[in-house]
């Protein structure tokens, strides 16, 4: 009789928002292909993407969701945030207005997805662009304020020209994402990985994707 051999993968779906032309495509880019384009092409509806990501010796696939940022399409929250599990919202670093239409695209998306456990996604705030000013200049203590009070998660300086902070961001939300879920479901897939698969298992906080392969007892 054939046995199941299962590698198991967790699949985390994280959503991308904010104002057009924060760089939401760009961190994305940086993050999957370490690319980065000056030419701006503004997204229509909606890009995904993924990657296979080892984090803390286990294997994750993230999905990403990048939305289109122009104010017209903030009803894609609604129909984009299903299922999501983390959030990046991102502004541009130089403009003043940035914090307040970050505030705007998390506020929707709270209204309208939460964790199972009724708790709101987990939501780190970006401040792209980080190449383009002089840091010594700019007070940093009002972002520290916002963030607190708007109970985004984390917040990060980046530049997805430069590379800088991409990474750390991004493992920054996966943390607070996994530490959450597996709070909230009790559902670590570590706990899984020798078992034998038959039917593929799904938490209401992660999905468990099972890669079968044949093998013989
Ligand atoms: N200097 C600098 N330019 C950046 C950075 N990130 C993005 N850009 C530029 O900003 C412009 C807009 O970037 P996108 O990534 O397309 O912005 P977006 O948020 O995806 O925009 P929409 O798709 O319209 O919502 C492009 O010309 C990028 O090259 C950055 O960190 N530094
Ligand atoms: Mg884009």
């Amino acid at each position: 009789m054939s046995k199941e051999i299962t590698n198991i993968i967790t699949e985390i779906k994280i959503i991308i928002i904010g104002k057009s032309g924060s760089g939401k495509t760009s961190y994305v880019n940086r993050w999957i292909k370490n690319t980065f384009n000056e030419t701006y092409k503004s997204t229509i509806v909606s890009e995904f993407s993924h990657k296979t990501y080892i984090f803390k010796n286990k294997t994750y696939k993230i999905n990403l969701w990048d939305l289109a940022g122009q104010d017209h399409f903030n009803s894609l929250i609604k129909a984009f945030c299903k299922e999501a599990k983390g959030c990046i919202t991102m502004a541009d670093i130089l403009l003043p207005s940035s914090l307040n239409d970050a505030l705007n695209w998390k506020k929707t998306l709270d209204e309208n997805e939460t964790l199972s456990d009724g708790s709101n996604i987990p939501n780190i705030l970006i401040l792209n662009k980080y190449d383009l000013i002089n840091s010594e200049k700019k007070d940093f203590n009002v972002i520290e304020e916002f963030v607190k009070k708007n109970k985004f998660d984390a917040w990060f300086k980046t530049s997805a020209k430069t590379g800088e902070n991409i990474k750390e961001s991004i493992d920054t939300l996966l943390e607070i994402v996994i530490n959450k879920l597996n709070d909230i479901n009790d559902c670590d897939s570590s706990r899984f990985k020798n078992s034998l698969a038959l039917e593929p298992r799904k938490c209401s906080g992660i999905d468990i994707l099972r890669n079968k392969q044949s093998g013989c007892c």
